[in-house]
């Protein structure tokens, strides 16, 4: 193995393709992130703002430069509106996502959407109910139809609450309407930020910050749920199933096509036109013995949940994925997706493919995915990649890929456990598992790759808490073999007991960036089955990596739905000591949880362990002191 790269990345595919990268003189995002160093250090403390053209303003954190802009915003202020904006682009992308869901359901409804269908009926049913839509005796189109509907009210203004709060625990509903942040419309709490942060408009800290946790909230209990059902509904509520993950996945001798991005509403129809015969005939002759689909990222996991589809890699290895020489094809739909991409493939031979209206990237043809023409296109597209294939030069694959089981939703958890959670709370009470923590987020070239996720994950299930993890970070486990049954060497004894009586293993992907929601689900079930409320669970949530706008949204939704959570790389706030106390101690007293910093992963380990704890001891239940 080589030891050139390893303070960029744990992994031994990243590794190896970081030199391959050198070697084939390709830049690569660690690379852009060293150019850019020193980086800005007004940004970093968020006390530089650009809202309007009076400005660009800056505050000197020393004290001895201007402490206003030219409006007059002093750095509580200034910091407040940054991250309040940062969280309203991070609910707007997931939002999107879902909203894009929603109308494909709609197209499914009107029979204008070839291809696509209602693959979980029960699930349907069981979601219109919430929405208060009529289903005995009812067409399932029918319903389809009244249900998008309905979800899309949900995006607007004509509601005062969002249809599936209902699902959280009345103690947090409560907590919510006291202090005023029950989120009503979903896109409406968005522009109720983008306005709020306008020059002029609101100018306390502290009430800018409660929008942004109401703007999160309208994600996580919007949005981002939205997205997830709906993707449960068209294309089915994901079961565990074998997988496997890192570079090693691409074949030599296969059609290697790669998906990137987050919305399955293209990479399914991928995967369909992939496995079609004629297709697959076709790749044979010429010269392949088959079609091999793989993910990366957000999309990845979305298959992979549902399908087993083995993933590649996460954030961080996506320009290394197109290094091995061995992707045939590479789509992509949106965020996440490096606009470097199109110029790495450009040094190989992979067809790079943009696929939706809202995103468009250098480098890659634009061909244009709508409910109608998705099936055809996928078709063509495959076809496309098939004809690729013999103009590739010499292909880099050096590892093999490492085995995985993806695919626990709640309900697959649920139904492990014999139809309740009551099982998982009796292990908790008993102290077989001590708590449960959520891992989730991206991968951060200022962080060794994969470090940050694998060291957490290790440590806590060696101190038997249970992990649940998403997106990039659930990969990075995977990668770390932490994925299989046989993980619960590495788990405490009562962890290993139960993990090991249920043949699961100790850290359970629960799938994509927007199935965050899931672990709220699961939070939600555990507090309403001990008439609690989520803020007293033995549970935690941690995003070691995180980079993106869409995490601020996500740590923000955990925290304001009462989920401790702990951020490693530190949130543009430090230039305002009121904005650090507020989130990281006086949201204590106003929703039950708060944020804590902590980039050593050994280190937020213990912080996850003590908070665990001591919501144990609070519960009444056996605790040990750290
Ligand atoms: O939504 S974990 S790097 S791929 S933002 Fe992006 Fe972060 Fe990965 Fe998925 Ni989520
Ligand atoms: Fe400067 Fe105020 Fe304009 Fe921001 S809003 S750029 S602080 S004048």
């Amino acid at each position: 193995m080589s030891c050139t790269y390893h303070q960029q990345t744990i992994t031994e595919d990243g590794q190896l393709l970081l030199k391959k990268a050198k070697t084939d003189q390709i830049e690569t995002v660690w690379d852009r992130h060293q150019a850019q160093l020193p980086q800005c250090g007004y940004c970093e403390l968020g006390l530089s703002c650009r809202n309007c053209v009076m400005g660009p303003c800056r505050v000197d954190p020393f004290g001895e430069g201007p402490q206003q802009g030219v409006c007059g915003a002093d750095a509580d202020i200034i910091v407040a509106r940054n991250l309040c904006r940062m969280i309203a682009a991070g609910a707007a992308s997931h939002s999107d996502h879902g909203r894009d869901l929603v109308e494909v359901l709609a197209n499914v409804a009107k029979g204008q959407a070839p291809g696509y269908a209602i693959r979980d009926l029960e699930k349907l049913k069981s979601v219109a109910a919430e929405y208060g839509v009529e289903t005995q005796g009812k067409d399932m189109l029918v319903i389809a139809g009244e249900l998008a509907y309905a979800m899309q009210e949900d995006y607007g203004t004509r509601i005062t609450e969002l249809a599936l709060l209902k699902r959280a625990p009345a103690k947090r509903r409560e907590i919510w309407k006291k202090v005023g942040i029950t989120p009503r419309g979903i896109d409406r709490e968005t522009s109720e930020t983008m306005h709020r942060t306008h020059m002029g408009v609101d100018n306390g800290w502290q009430s800018l910050l409660l929008q942004g946790l109401r703007n999160a909230l309208s994600d996580g209990w919007g949005g981002s749920l939205i997205a997830s059902e709906v993707s449960d509904i068209l294309f089915g509520t994901p079961s565990p199933k074998p997988t496997s993950v890192n570079a090693g996945v691409l074949k030599k001798n296969q059609v290697n096509i790669v998906v990137h991005g987050h919305n399955p509403v293209v990479s399914e129809m991928i995967l369909t036109a992939s496995q079609s015969a004629d297709l697959i005939q076709l790749a044979q002759s010429k010269g392949a013995t088959g079609i091999n689909l793989a993910g990366v990222c957000c999309t990845g996991n979305e298959l992979l949940m549902r399908h087993g589809i083995p993933m590649a890699g996460n954030h961080l290895m996506t320009e290394l994925i197109l290094s091995t020489g061995a992707v045939d094809m590479m789509l992509v739909d949106y965020q996440c997706i490096m606009p470097s991409l199109g110029k790495t493939a450009s040094c190989y031979h992979t067809r790079m493919i943009s696929t939706s209206d809202k995103a468009r990237f250098p480098g890659m043809d634009h061909r244009e995915f709508h409910p109608e023409n998705a099936e055809e296109l996928a078709k063509t597209l495959v076809r496309e990649a098939i004809e690729n294939f013999d103009k590739r030069g010499k292909v880099y694959l050096p590892v093999e890929p490492v085995k995985a089981i993806g695919g626990f939703s709640i309900e697959s958890i649920v139904g492990a456990l014999g139809g309740s959670v009551a099982p998982l709370l009796d292990a908790i009470k008993a102290g077989k598992i001590r708590g449960a923590a959520g891992i989730v987020g991206c991968n951060n070239p200022k962080i060794l790759h994969d470090y940050g996720h694998v060291t957490l994950a290790r440590r806590l299930i060696e101190n038997d808490i249970l992990v649940v993890d998403t997106g990039c970070a659930a990969i990075a486990t995977a990668k770390a073999g932490f994925k299989m049954p046989d993980a619960i060497q590495f788990a405490g004894p009562g962890l290993k007991e139960v993990c090991g009586s249920l043949s699961i293993p100790p850290v359970l992907h629960l799938g994509s960036c927007v199935d965050n929601v899931r672990i709220l689900m699961l939070a939600g079930a555990l507090a309403n089955a001990l008439n609690a409320d989520i803020s007293d669970l033995p549970i935690a949530g941690a995003a070691p990596e995180w980079y993106s706008e869409k995490a601020v949204s996500i740590g923000a939704y955990f925290v304001a739905s009462g989920v401790y959570t702990v951020l490693g790389p530190m949130p543009p706030i430090a230039g305002s000591l009121n904005v650090v106390k507020l989130l990281t101690e006086g949201l204590r007293d106003v929703v039950g949880a708060v944020f804590a910093v902590e980039p050593d992963p050994e280190k937020s380990a213990i912080l996850i362990r003590r908070h665990i704890e001591g919501r144990r001891k609070a519960l009444g239940l056996g605790f040990h002191t750290l």
